[in-house]
């Protein structure tokens, strides 16, 4: 059984990841358009994962007797300004979810629900990786810059960060599911 009031903030952080995977996959589609194939790798990578939060979600409001709510998911932006801008656009969404679990976190306590607290710990953790891995994307393309050749290397980067991150998830390491 859970609260209403734990219901509602879960179907809204299922929103919130719904609408991560189609902005990321928007921006993937962005990278390949130009030509950026290992970005738009890392990006479909990273919509992928926010599909399966969301289902990690949905799954969990109907093991304790919730009800998830299928969201409506507003059109992303389709068009960047440079790859560095689609980081910082990462980073500052990866801000607010990790804002918007530890909200949920809160009110864990004041509804004294423990179960979803402990089901949380996932996401605090995850968080805290993206959160870091985006800052160091862009912190990285700040410092060599986004010019053609610079764009060739960070390109190369990412197709490294998706192997090892698949890698990984073949490993079992990465706990999604
Ligand atoms: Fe869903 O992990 Fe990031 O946003």
């Amino acid at each position: 059984m859970i609260s209403e009031k734990m219901e509602a903030a879960l179907n809204k952080q299922i929103e919130l990841e719904a609408y991560a995977s189609q902005y990321y996959l928007a921006m993937a589609s962005w990278c390949d358009k130009e030509g950026m194939e290992g970005a738009s790798q890392f990006l479909h990578f990273q919509s992928v994962e926010e599909k399966e939060h969301m289902m990690k979600i949905f799954h969990y409001l109907s093991e304790v007797d919730g009800f998830a709510i299928t969201p409506a998911i507003p059109q992303p932006p389709l068009e960047f300004d440079s790859v560095q801008e689609v980081f910082k656009q990462v980073y500052e969404h990866e801000k607010k979810v990790t804002q918007s679990i530890n909200e949920l976190v809160a009110i864990c306590y004041k509804e004294n629900d423990y179960n979803t607290l402990n089901f949380l710990q996932w996401y605090v953790e995850e968080q805290r990786e993206e959160e870091n891995q985006a800052r160091t994307i862009l912190d990285r393309i700040k410092l060599i810059g986004d010019g053609g050749q610079s764009l060739y290397y960070i390109d190369k980067e990412m197709k490294k960060f998706v192997a090892a991150a698949q890698a990984a998830e073949a490993a079992g390491e990465d706990g999604n599911a």
